[in-house]
């Protein structure tokens, strides 16, 4: 199966997380990343005052499925968090289920389509800087909703 996952962190060195979550991912035997995004920097979603975020899209090629890759992700999370939560108190990646093949799951655990990437600039656009002629299931072509897009501060690194 061909999966998006969505990187994003905004504390303890940026790049180094998205780099690390990356190699997390790629790692064992059960998925490989076939394909990742230049960085783009944006501010937080909210306007609050945190430093701004780095985000990025990796593809990837698993067997896994839609929950056993939302597990390991959340196990590549917490080993990352856990070594900046003694020192920050705060988590510093953050890693999406974008889109699983053409699948569509609404549970408690796991929606995908992510539900905010028609909103998010910082999905749509490394989405489709990797898979520029994706069709989104259920939302469309990726080219769409990158015109739909209201104005937002985004800049590829
Ligand atoms: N969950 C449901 N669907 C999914 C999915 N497709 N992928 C559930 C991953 N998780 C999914 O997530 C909370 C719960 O969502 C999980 O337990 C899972 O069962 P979380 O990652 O533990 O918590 P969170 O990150 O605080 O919440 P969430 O909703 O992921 O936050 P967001 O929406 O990702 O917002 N600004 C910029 N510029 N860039 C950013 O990346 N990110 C956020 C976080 C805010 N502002 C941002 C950015
Ligand atoms: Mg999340």
């Amino acid at each position: 199966m061909i999966a998006y996952i969505g990187l994003g962190s905004n504390l303890n060195n940026p790049k180094k997380q998205i780099k690390n979550a990356v190699l997390a991912l790629d790692a064992g035997e059960d998925l490989q990343v076939t394909g990742l995004s230049s960085l783009y920097q944006s501010p937080p979603l909210d306007g609050s005052n945190q430093p701004d975020y780095l985000n990025a899209i990796c593809r990837i090629n698993t067997h896994l499925t839609a929950l056993e890759l939302l597990y390991f992700c959340q196990r590549i999370e917490e080993n990352q968090h856990r070594i900046r939560e003694k020192k920050w108190g705060a988590r510093t990646i953050d890693l999406d289920i974008i889109l699983y093949g053409a699948q569509v799951v609404a549970s408690k655990q796991l929606v995908i389509p992510h539900p905010e990437m028609m909103n998010r600039a910082f999905v749509l656009l490394p989405l489709a800087e990797i898979e520029a002629d994706l069709k989104v299931p259920v939302l469309g072509k990726i080219s769409d909703l990158i015109d739909k897009l209201n104005d937002f501060k985004l800049q590829k690194l």
